[in-house]
């Protein structure tokens, strides 16, 4: 990435998160170029995606609610009253209207960030494993998921979406169909007899 459009993109996530989610956002952008590097995914479109995958983590309910009007958003019934999902869907549109993000690996790589999705692109994958394993996180099975990473990305995600399933189910939270689907697809190529 040029100079100037890495200093742009550095302004803009300074203003809207704290030290804390900065440093998280550059640590994936770290990692996701690592895990793209290593296991053929575009290395400067993760690196990107990761720098901006959450430009909208710290956005106001007002602000989000918004954008949505302004862009034309439609969050389903389950997606509006799960706030977590909030800054992945508007954040990728933020990228195209607002910082003038052309490519749409980088645009869809983001808006699937939380979720995962069935059917990802080698980005889409890479992103959504380097945001569990990147430097700053510190969760009690951080290190196995680290170790799958390194191996093999699918199954980091599967490890990763069986964590999140599971933590919801526990809490009786919606689950978003995306993350059921993709966990079904990457379960699915891995032993096509279920
Ligand atoms: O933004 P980050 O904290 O870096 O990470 P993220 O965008 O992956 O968000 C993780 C949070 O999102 C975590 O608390 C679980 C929640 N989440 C992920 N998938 C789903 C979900 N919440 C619901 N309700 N449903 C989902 O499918
Ligand atoms: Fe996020
Ligand atoms: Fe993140």
């Amino acid at each position: 990435m040029d100079e100037a459009k890495y200093s742009a993109y550095l302004a803009v996530l300074t203003k809207r998160l704290s030290d804390r989610r900065l440093h998280h956002s550059l640590c994936v952008a770290d990692s996701a170029r690592h895990l793209a590097e290593k296991f053929g995914a575009d290395a400067d479109v993760c690196f990107e995606a990761g720098l901006l995958h959450d430009v909208l983590k710290e956005a106001k309910a007002d602000e989000i609610f918004a954008l949505c009007r302004r862009w034309e958003i439609a969050l389903t019934p389950l997606e509006k009253v799960t706030p977590k999902l909030w800054h992945a869907k508007v954040g990728a549109v933020f990228l195209e209207k607002e910082l003038g993000v052309t490519d749409a690996r980088v645009i869809s790589a983001v808006r699937y960030h939380t979720t995962a999705k069935a059917d990802m692109s080698p980005e889409e994958l890479t992103l959504f494993v380097a945001d569990f394993v990147s430097a700053d996180r510190d969760y009690p099975d951080v290190d196995v998921i680290r170790a799958k990473s390194e191996r093999d990305p699918e199954d980091a995600a599967v490890y990763g979406l069986a964590y999140t399933i599971r933590e919801l189910a526990q809490e009786e939270r919606p689950i978003h169909p995306d993350t059921l689907e993709a966990y079904n697809d990457l379960i699915l190529k891995r032993n096509p007899k279920g």
